[in-house]
């Protein structure tokens, strides 16, 4: 099988570290929208984090929320232009922390809105700090002896946050391997599909690798990936609703 690039993203020119995982998504949002034919329907509104440099590499229309509030925006985007599709790309920090209001009510309320979060358990833009998703004994910036429960508390989990909740659609993914990226995209383009149908909330969460701030190598990191995180976050559908909302 002979595989082609994406013209609606630009995979060559980037600005991210070596072996960062946001490429690879890139390729999968270029991939998916070309094989659905909506790439001139996507407006993607992407937090003030890493994923905030990707509008230099995307050929879709572009929005740079505030941190932790592309989701309202992007909801909007879609109440007032509903032919579109509305991305809000996000890290763990911006949807599980400073943003997880916006999180929750968009859930509750089950708007027409794709949220996409990338899990590198850190906040990687300011230097590598503690977000929701650090593990337990993960050494970062601000917990240095590594997470403790009674310091930091205990890891967040969208799963168990959103269990039972009436959406659209719920999945995690994750990028170490051809065949998780495979499945990632399986998710992924699920996800836009249900979106398409404005069938409800849909969120996706892929892990993904943070190299600078973890201290290790690009291979370290897939490996870490593989032997801890998808330990403690495990990858699957948890949602998928039949029909509409
Ligand atoms: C209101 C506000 N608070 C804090 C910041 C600083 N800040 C920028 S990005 C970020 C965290 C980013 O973490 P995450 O969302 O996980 O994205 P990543 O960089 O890991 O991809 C923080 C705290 C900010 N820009 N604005
Ligand atoms: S700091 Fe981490 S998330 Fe940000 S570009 Fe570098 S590897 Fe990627
Ligand atoms: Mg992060």
């Amino acid at each position: 099988m002979k595989y082609k690039v994406p013209t609606t993203v630009d995979v060559m020119k980037t600005t991210f570290c070596s072996g960062c995982g946001q490429g690879v998504v890139n390729r999968l949002i270029g991939e998916i929208m070309e094989e659905l034919g909506t790439a001139e329907k996507l407006v993607v509104t992407t937090d003030v984090a890493c994923g905030a440099m990707n509008v230099d590499f995307w050929n879709f229309d572009t929005i740079v929320g505030a941190h932790g509030r592309p989701l309202p925006t992007a909801t909007a985007v879609k109440k007032v232009r509903p032919d579109c599709l509305s991305l809000a790309h996000l890290g763990d920090g911006a949807a599980y922390n400073i943003g997880m209001a916006e999180t929750m009510h968009a859930a509750i309320r089950d708007d027409d809105v794709f949220a996409l979060v990338l899990n590198n358990c850190v906040f990687a833009m300011t230097g590598g700090q503690t977000s929701a998703t650090t593990m337990l004994g993960q050494k970062t910036k601000s917990s240095i002896q590594g997470r403790k429960v009674e310091v930091e508390g205990k890891p967040f989990h969208i799963e168990n946050a959103l269990s039972g909740m009436d959406i659209a659609y719920l999945a995690r993914g994750s990028i170490e391997s051809v065949p998780s990226i495979r499945k990632t995209k399986q998710y992924l383009k699920t996800a836009f599909e249900k979106h398409k149908n404005n069938e409800g909330f849909v969120l996706v969460e892929i892990l993904t690798p943070c190299p600078t701030n973890w201290g290790m190598t690009p291979v370290e990191s897939m490996k870490r990936i593989k032997e801890e995180v998808m330990v403690e976050y495990p990858v699957g559908e948890f949602i998928n609703r039949g029909g509409g909302k």
